[in-house]
């Protein structure tokens, strides 16, 4: 993902396409959920793209043919790129890539939650997971901004691959401490896209110039 920013905007909102039009400038891409595919539909996906790159959070967590089926619908309509979990196994990831590098699209790995939850079974093989997605060849990472200390630590093993980091804002994290820590991106949702969507990205954007 190229970065100008540093921030992918989560839209979890059904507001999505007037704030990604708003708030563009401030952003590298943004970040599409379930609660907004299911309620709009896959198109949104297509739409959203000619704001900026869109980034599929379907953490895909399913057997191989399965996994490789949603990667394959996020990308033929648009996306750039997807996020699938590392639990799954590498067969299950590798089905993901090989989807990915047919679209030119990328594939970023879940790693352990930003939630505290994340901590009870995440954290306990999250380094292992970063190793099988640098080993496959994965694009990136995700990483909590809530545990600083993880990115720091998961940094050191992601070798060229990036760090998306969600958490940041409504959930405690904070966005420069995570860039510092070794992400590449923070993963921003509802710091932005409630109140004004556009004065909250401008002002993220201008602190994250004095990190990035
Ligand atoms: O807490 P926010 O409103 O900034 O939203 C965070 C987004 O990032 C949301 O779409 C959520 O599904 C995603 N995310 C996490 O919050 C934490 C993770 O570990 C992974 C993804």
């Amino acid at each position: 993902m190229e970065r100008r920013t540093g921030i992918i905007a989560a839209l979890d909102t059904t507001n999505a396409l007037n704030i990604a039009r708003e708030i563009r400038e401030y952003v590298d891409a943004f970040k599409v959920n379930y609660p907004l595919v299911l309620s709009e539909g896959i198109s949104v996906v297509k739409e959203l793209s000619s704001y900026g790159p869109v980034i599929a959070d379907f953490k895909i967590a399913d057997v191989p043919h399965i996994s490789a089926m949603i990667a394959e619908i996020a990308f033929e309509n648009g996306a750039k790129a997807v996020i699938t979990h590392g639990f799954t196994g590498s067969d299950s990831v590798k089905a993901v890539l090989d989807v990915a590098s047919r679209y030119n699209g990328e594939v970023y790995v879940v790693t352990e939650l930003s939630s505290a939850g994340g901590q009870e079974f995440m954290t306990g093989v999250a380094e292992r997971i970063v190793e099988m997605a640098r080993n496959l060849g994965c694009h990136g990472l995700i990483a909590p901004a809530t545990r600083p200390e993880r990115i720091r630590k998961l940094r050191e093993l992601a070798g060229n691959m990036q760090i998306l980091s969600p958490g940041v804002g409504a959930q405690g994290g904070k966005a420069a401490e995570a860039i510092r820590a070794g992400a590449d991106f923070v993963i921003v949702g509802r710091s932005i896209y409630e109140g004004n969507a556009v004065e909250n990205a401008r002002l993220l954007a201008e602190q994250l110039k004095e990190v990035i």
